[in-house]
């Protein structure tokens, strides 16, 4: 199996490393490929030390069978051919492909099957709060189908890449050292903060982060599904937070609820209010799964749950949920 990771140097792309590794993926050669920024570093993977090749328009996708690419959505669009000419699978973790007809978008403990058929030769890997909120809500899906979603969330740093969590540390030495604060990669200083906007605005109000919550979340699971949500940015740093609040057909109790997360896959249920058991992103970060507490009965609607969803954005938000992919097309022989 030749691998190649496509934005190596960035926060993704060391998490891919980790988790490819971690994962025991077989692995007979890997090829890490980057901007003239990162070309020539070097990285260690499974005790060796591996160059960044500059990522240029040439035959060097040749012979490679997995390419995991994560290095913005102008690259994935520009590079999307010579990537998969040679017949390499592209799984995606930029927003570009994601809505499109002839692309699959996957998590695999919901829809894994989509990703049999792909045209394209390009898999898409959901945005990281669309694949969390998605991993919780199949659980309940199976009892009975959710109308609506009203989601709140509460996104860390590592969301806007590596240079955003340097910069969120850099923030709170700065005001602990009386200095001038640092704001380049956010819109306000985050430290101390929350910034009630991820990505950009569009025409109906909601952000583009908002957006891609509504749509995604359909095609997962395909759905009529309606979600409404408000992403906000909150200086946690690596994992993602969500309140989330569902209708569904028939009512379901909180014991029900409880049973189908607790046997849901990529679940873990951990929900003991009584002895201040709930998720939270500081020790979510590095896990794998998906964390679900605080279970009740919404207050307002008898067809209502309310629950909280803790994701590491970096694992199953990103690396690891793309990994799991290729790890099925494996399973299944498609590659
Ligand atoms: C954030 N969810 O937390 C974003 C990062 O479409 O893959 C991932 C953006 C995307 O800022």
């Amino acid at each position: 199996m030749k691998v190649a990771i496509v934005g190596a140097s960035g926060a993704v792309g060391q998490e891919f490393l980790r988790v490819l590794e971690e994962r025991n993926f077989p692995i007979d050669e890997l090829v890490l490929f980057g901007s003239h920024r990162s070309a020539g570093k070097k990285f260690q993977f499974n005790g060796k030390e591996i160059e960044v090749k500059l990522l240029q328009h040439n035959d060097d996708f040749k012979g490679i069978d997995i390419a995991f690419t994560s290095a913005g959505g102008g690259t994935s669009v520009e590079f999307a051919e010579t990537i998969t000419k040679h017949g390499a699978i592209m799984i995606d973790n930029s927003s570009a492909f994601r809505m499109d007809k002839d692309v699959p978008l996957v998590v695999p403990e919901v829809n894994a099957t989509d990703a049999k058929h792909r045209p394209r030769g390009i898999i898409a890997n959901p945005n990281c709060t669309t694949i969390q909120m998605v991993v919780a809500l199949k659980a309940i899906n199976d009892l009975s189908k959710i109308k609506k979603v009203h989601v709140s969330t509460y996104q860390a740093a590592s969301g806007a890449g590596a240079a955003a969590m340097d910069e969120l540390y850099q923030q709170y030495r700065e005001i602990l050292e009386d200095k001038e604060v640092t704001v380049s990669k956010f819109a306000y200083q985050l430290a101390f903060n929350l910034i009630p906007q991820v990505d950009e605005f569009t025409e109906n109000g909601y952000t583009k982060e908002e957006m891609k919550m509504y749509n995604e979340t359909k095609k997962i699971m395909h759905s009529d599904i309606e979600v409404s949500a408000t992403c906000v940015r909150v200086p946690a740093l690596r994992a993602h937070s969500e309140s989330i609040w569902i209708e569904t057909e028939k009512p379901i109790s909180v014991v029900e609820a409880k049973e189908a997360f607790k046997n849901g896959d990529g679940i873990i249920l951990q929900d003991e209010p009584s002895k201040k058991e709930y998720p939270m992103p500081l020790f979510v970060t590095g896990k794998d799964p998906v964390y679900v507490g605080r279970i009740r009965k919404d207050l307002t609607n008898p067809n209502g749950l309310a629950f909280w969803v803790v994701g590491d954005q970096i694992k199953k938000g990103a690396a690891l949920n793309a990994v799991q992919i290729a790890e099925y097309l494996l399973a299944e022989k498609e590659v």
